[in-house]
């Protein structure tokens, strides 16, 4: 697809330049814009996001980010938001009602529909209830033996509403009823009329809007087009591999009330994917790369929330271990534990723990098993035995690493009782810089 590759190109100029100054990120930022731009996404856009990456360029980092992933990922996170969709396909969808223009590829569309949800174990029944085009009927029983699943129309009727009365009685026992209509070359009150009284017969869970992805732009006005005077509630998007406006047909659907359900990738009845925006942006951008850092900032972001439970009294040897790695990333916790008054109750060793009393915890938690690691009450004699053995360790070290749990477990009950906003009153203490100094964003809860 012409935009993955242009978007990769952007991004590789960002993760290969050897210094990130304000030269790079605008240069890179350039390539982004032509890569969007060519992909036919509106200009307006194109330029919201590109000021958008050029001011988080050169804002104070997230914790444990470098500026080159805090560009990527920024840059990632404004192009998820404007492609939207985040896995809107239905699981057990039960009956979904395919409409559109002519040739946008509805008939081909049932029958990947079918396959899809059948492959998922649903029962699935295909009608062809488009009774203007000759060829039609035909064309989908082919399709249905192709894939495998049971057919039903009728050439001689010429109601489509009728076509599916007598199928959805034939399919009575069917987990899943998808239905192919007549197009047009335009909506006009004929193809209204006609998808109201299948609406009316068939009372679709799903109604989805095919559209080709070389219409670029043009999706949007369709798409609202159709949701306004027919209902619609998702749009398919075909012809994704072969358009080099499939990213601005994209990012138009995602803004109408219509989101992207699936994307057609090719011909054959397999050529369809689940459209998930962070998914689609992931490999066209370069799924390794990225995917690792993805996976990084979930991990600093379960930190926070380990912070989060700490602040509200929650305790466990899983979070005193990740609050010891956090701390020694932010730097002396004894800082933030003056600002909260706490500074004298906690024991300098503690503060101070080495790299090598941190791994050797991390040793002995290993040996634990999930249930010891939440409920560290259970750790008797015997449990402190097993572990120290299973860690290679001396009891004493297991026992140490308790003992400093207790005291964390206190504080962290301490903690929660703490009347922050008060605090905060009497100008004793810094609010914000001790949110930040515990890895917590701006949301946190004040009692
Ligand atoms: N490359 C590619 N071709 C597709 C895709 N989906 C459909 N097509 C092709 O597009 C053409 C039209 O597809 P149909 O499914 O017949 O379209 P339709 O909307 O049913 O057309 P009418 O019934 O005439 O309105 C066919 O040649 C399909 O093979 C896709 O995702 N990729
Ligand atoms: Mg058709």
């Amino acid at each position: 697809m012409g935009l993955g590759e242009n978007l990769r190109k952007a991004i590789e100029k960002i993760r290969n330049s050897s210094v990130l100054d304000k030269e790079t990120v605008k240069a890179a930022v350039k390539e982004l814009q032509r890569a969007l731009i060519s992909g036919d996404v509106d200009v307006k856009l194109v330029l919201e996001i590109s000021k958008k990456i050029e001011d988080a360029a050169f804002q104070d980092l997230p914790k444990g980010i470098n500026r080159r992933e805090h560009v990527i990922k920024t840059t990632y996170d404004l192009l998820a938001e404007k492609l939207g969709g985040e896995g809107n396909a239905p699981e057990k969808p039960e009956r979904i009602l395919l409409v559109g223009l002519f040739g946008s590829g509805k008939t081909t569309t049932a029958a990947k529909l079918a396959k899809y949800y059948s492959t998922r174990g649903l029962k699935v029944g295909l009608i062809g209830a488009d009774a203007f085009r000759p060829a039609a009927y035909e064309q989908l029983m082919q399709l249905a033996s192709k894939v495998k699943i049971d057919f039903y129309g009728d050439k001689k009727e010429k109601n489509a509403a009728r076509i599916v009365e007598a199928g959805m009685k034939e399919f009575k026992g069917k987990d899943l009823v998808i239905v192919d209509s007549a197009g047009r070359s335009a909506l006009d009150s004929e193809l209204k009329k006609e998808v109201v009284a299948i609406g009316g017969t068939l009372k679709p869970d799903n109604t989805w809007l095919v559209l080709g992805a070389d219409i670029g732009q043009l999706a949007k006005k369709q798409a609202k087009a159709f949701h306004d005077s027919i209902g619609v509630n998702g749009v398919i998007l075909t012809r994704m591999d072969g358009s080099a406006k499939g990213g601005g047909a994209l990012v138009a659907c995602s803004e109408t009330d219509s989101p992207v359900i699936f994307i057609g990738t090719g011909e054959k009845p397999a050529d369809l994917e689940a459209f998930d925006a962070q998914r689609f942006l992931s490999r066209i951008m370069g799924y390794g790369d990225l995917q690792g850092l993805l996976e990084k900032v979930k991990e600093i972001e379960a930190e926070e929330l380990n912070a989060e439970a700490f602040m509200e009294g929650k305790f466990n040897l899983k979070i005193f271990y990740n609050q010891l790695k956090a701390a020694r990333k932010m730097g002396p916790l004894d800082k933030v534990m003056d600002m909260a008054g706490l500074g004298q109750q906690v024991p300098k060793e503690m503060m101070e723990l080495g790299e090598g009393k941190l791994d050797g915890f991390k040793v002995i938690m290993e040996s634990m098993t999930a249930k010891e690691k939440e409920e560290p009450e259970l750790l008797n004699k015997n449990r402190i035995q097993r572990i120290a053995k299973g860690s290679g360790k001396k009891e004493a070290d297991v026992r140490e690493l308790l003992k400093q749990y207790k005291v964390m477990e206190k504080m962290a009950k301490k903690m929660a009782k703490i009347d922050l906003e008060k605090m905060q009153k009497k100008g004793g203490m810094d609010l914000e810089k001790l949110m930040k100094g515990f890895g917590r964003k701006k949301k946190m809860r004040i009692r």
